[in-house]
């Protein structure tokens, strides 16, 4: 046993930063040694059995079993479990200035937390279990699933212009569900480990494969803006993981009823989510589970709930607008027929947290958005006639700021019929359209009220370029209502054209 580490568990002084962490009664906190200092102690361990890093925190021994020791350009990430504990999970993950993770002990319900203060120096402290795992609350289950399940809710319907313009998009057609890839080729990747509910491509306890399609694209929908693979596919996972796991997330389907929850912060690490099925309530495959996964991935990307709004914990949205965050209570909202749930930076009233998802995303995970599809513009695309078709004549607002533009020119007057609807099942992205002139005026602009698409209906145009430009649509104000900020997606165009169409440019 290596004691070069051995650290004096002594009571010591609770630091102010972690003052606000509503530690229990043992609220002791313990130093590890600098970022370097432990991170050399966890490597010298993976490399020598006999080795073990050592700390002991309120009568429990800190000491893991490493599973996954990964370093690669200044970041590292750990997995394993409390040593000699199988139903325990350890995760420490960062660069070489600030480090994360936990050791959860789930048989005893305890859980430690490591954080870096500003020094640079790694602590433990007991933490509740639910702060590692947010949905581990007891009253989730009452209050957020309906209790007369989920008949009442509105599955989405798909568009009619959702015709596979990406792999993600459109109905279920046969694919195999073992195999499926959000966006093949790219280095991140996520992990939907669904062996322990399938009996080879089969799915067990009588799901369909459809309904397993759809819980894996609306884990797809709520990601699309990222560069990331949502995948099913184990092999994609293990090639991706060899190459670097600091790019990799997982989510294990369980083939049990149960209370799904998954531990902040995780992705990047082989500690993974757990989804469990809940049939009694409706809580299966399809929608359902889609919804709970994706939120599930929010916590693993470092999300915490959205709450306030007088609904507590878990914010119930905004039934006027037929809008809510995925981090809330996304069942509340399950009979919207237009619903909308949508990452958040709490801009509602009285929200209980205001962190900008996008940003732990990317910033804080370092997944990259997609790049934009539309830098300076599109000719729209017709076919004879006039028709303007989905499959030619579509793109995605990939990031909040984003907006793409489609030209064309009438060479006549014209008459104009045109919708652009999101096409995602789980869709993210509220429709705003607005026609502009050669002199880059307002035409028409449309953004249908609690409703997802934007539509023109026998707009009268004389002959002149035009300009179409979709973006991120809002609704009421971000207090009541909701901005911008979340709504990203694909869209798709249908419609046409009457006059004389000449050339774009
Ligand atoms: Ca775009
Ligand atoms: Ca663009
Ligand atoms: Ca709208
Ligand atoms: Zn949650």
């Amino acid at each position: 046993m290596n004691r070069n580490y051995l650290l004096v568990a002594a009571l010591l002084a609770l630091p102010a930063f972690a003052q606000q962490h509503e530690l229990a009664t043992e609220a002791v906190g313990i130093e590890l040694g600098s970022v370097q200092q432990v991170v050399e102690a966890y490597s010298k361990q993976h490399r020598d059995i006999r080795s073990t890093f050592q700390a002991n925190l309120g009568g429990h021994s800190l000491a893991a079993d490493i599973r996954d020791f990964f370093q690669r350009d200044g970041k590292f990430s750990i997995s394993g479990q409390a040593l000699g504990t199988p139903n325990s999970v350890f995760m420490l993950k960062g660069d070489q200035k600030k480090a994360y993770g936990y050791l959860v002990l789930h048989d005893s319900k305890k859980a430690f937390e490591y954080t870096t203060d500003k020094h640079g120096r790694v602590w433990a402290h007991a933490v509740p279990l639910k702060k590692i795992y947010p949905d581990l609350d007891e009253k989730f289950i009452a209050e957020n699933v309906p209790e007369q399940g989920l008949l009442a809710v509105s599955h989405p319907v798909y568009s009619s212009m959702a015709l596979r313009q990406a792999p993600h998009i459109g109905p279920y057609n046969n694919q195999d569900v073992t195999k499926l890839e959000s966006r093949p080729g790219s280095p991140y990747v996520f992990y939907l480990n669904t062996r322990a509910v399938m009996n080879g491509s089969t799915p067990l306890n009588g799901v369909s494969k459809e309904n397993m399609y759809r819980a894996w694209q609306s884990v797809a929908d709520q990601y699309s803006m990222l560069n990331m693979n949502v995948t099913t596919n184990r092999a994609v996972y293990d090639a991706a993981k060899a190459a670097n796991v600091l790019r990799t997330g997982i989510l294990n389907f369980v083939n049990q009823d149960g209370r799904s929850f998954a531990p902040v912060h995780s992705f990047g690490t082989t500690s993974a989510g757990t989804l469990y099925r809940n049939p009694s309530s409706g809580f299966d495959y399809g929608y359902g589970i889609g919804m709970t996964a994706a939120h599930e991935v929010g916590h693993q990307m470092g999300m915490l709930h959205d709450g306030g709004g007088g609904d507590g914990e878990y914010f119930g949205g905004i039934a006027a607008f037929q809008w809510g965050p995925i981090m809330g209570n996304y069942w509340r909202g399950g009979s919207w027929a237009n619903q909308l749930f949508t990452w958040s930076r709490g801009e509602y009233t009285g929200a209980s947290n205001k962190e900008d998802d996008f940003n732990i995303m990317t910033v804080g995970e370092g997944v990259p958005y997609r790049a934009d599809d539309n830098v300076s513009g599109k000719a729209m695309v017709f076919g004879a006639s006039g028709v303007i078709d989905p499959r030619s004549n579509w793109g995605q607002i990939e990031r909040n700021t984003d907006s793409d533009a489609f030209t064309f020119k009438l060479n006549s007057n014209g008459v104009l019929n045109l919708r652009i609807d999101p096409i995602e099942y789980l869709r993210m992205l509220d429709v705003e359209a607005t026609l502009y002139n050669a002199a880059g005026s307002v035409v028409a602009r449309s953004n249908l009220a609690v409703h997802r698409s934007a539509e023109f209906v026998n707009l009268q145009l004389p002959a002149g370029a035009y300009k179409l430009v979709i973006q991120g649509g809002a609704e009421g104000t971000p207090a009541n209502g909701f901005s911008k900020y979340g709504s990203v997606g694909y869209y798709a165009m249908k419609g046409s054209l009457s006059g004389t169409i000449g050339l774009a440019r």
